[in-house]
């Protein structure tokens, strides 16, 4: 049995289905816990309980030691196109490393088999790119060429695949690879159990949002929600106040997960400073996002609390926080 372990999202689905159609075989699927870019010793501990004869990682940009410890444990492959350092002596397929461009995992898996443009390469690829592309973009116009008629029903069913993880159920995830292996991309929009996921979300953002704490400056929400729904969650207050903080943290198992929105000031300095400091932790001009470990919670209010106070900002966030400590 091989084991692929995948990015939850519609490209790590597409990637899981492209890697087990092209090789055949048994094969057994796990992602780790969603929200974590990194193995807990949790999913270290199921993935050893998998014995797998061998491991690929698709879609997903692990930390090194992760890398080293699946490269121990037999026969080895990662499949990516995220930007990230190459580990000496893992077998790694990145064109991105190499400076080339590869807009989706399914789409270096595509070219990787040498196959003929696929439902499955569209899949991660407009998951990871189609809200961003403009209408004239080269990828979208070569989309709406391949489905033509079928382009608002292939936008749905992405939408609909990349949902599946918001529930914070790995269950599901596997069960749309399993589906997809077996039917049609598009046929997923009659499916009844995979559709309605989107209205499940939406009413669980909505709920959430109703708990917002609303301060001079700050809108806070600690959420307990199983759903994977911070950073969504943390877009929708953003939109109604940019020039507020939006601070959403989630609990996350034994992690808290921290989402900031502002475009009061550029973030990307924070998010280097708590990078260098060994968190794992990600963003860019006017969002940070971090998954925290619990004991070290305090430690990151502090940086953030730091941050604002620089930028002329003085809030007492740990005390939001107090309960959990
Ligand atoms: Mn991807």
């Amino acid at each position: 049995m091989e084991l692929v372990i995948h990015h939850w999202d519609a490209d790590g689905i597409g990637s899981a289905v492209l890697w087990s159609r092209f090789h055949g075989g048994t094969f057994s699927y796990f992602t780790p816990e969603i929200g974590n870019y990194f193995l807990s010793q949790k999913d270290r501990e199921e993935i050893q309980r998998k014995r797998a004869d061998s491991v690929v990682l698709l879609d997903m940009s692990l930390p090194e030691p992760d890398l080293r410890y699946l490269n121990s444990l037999g026969p080895f492959t990662a499949v990516d196109h995220h930007q990230g350092s190459k580990v000496d002596g893992v077998r790694t397929i990145n064109p991105t490393l190499e400076g080339k461009e590869a807009p989706s995992n399914t789409r270096v898996l595509t070219e990787l088999f040498s196959l003929p443009h696929n439902d499955m390469e569209y899949l991660g690829l407009y998951g990871d790119n189609g809200f961003k592309l403009k209408e004239d973009h080269p990828l979208l116009r070569e989309i709406r060429e391949f489905y033509g008629e079928r382009f608002h029903r292939f936008v749905k069913a992405v939408k609909i695949v990349d949902l599946q993880y918001k529930t914070g159920d790995r269950e599901r995830v596997y069960s749309t690879v399993k589906y997809l292996l077996e039917r049609p991309l598009l046929s997923i929009l009659e499916k009844k159990e995979m559709v309605e996921v989107e209205a499940m979300v939406e009413e669980e953002i909505r709920r959430e949002l109703g708990k917002v704490r609303a301060f001079p400056g700050l809108n806070f929400l600690l959420t307990p929600s199983k759903f994977r729904i911070v950073s969504d969650l943390t877009r929708r207050l953003f939109s109604q106040t940019p020039q507020s903080l939006n601070l959403v943290v989630g609990l996350q198992g034994e992690f808290l997960n921290f989402y900031l929105r502002t475009s009061i000031f550029d973030l990307s300095p924070l998010v280097r400073r708590a990078r260098a400091l060994g968190f794992y932790a990600g963003g860019k001009k006017d969002v940070i996002g971090a998954v925290v470990e619990r004991e070290r919670a305090k430690e990151y209010l502090g940086l953030l609390e730091g941050f604002l106070a620089d930028n002329g900002r003085r809030f007492e966030l740990k005390s939001l926080l107090a309960d959990l400590f």
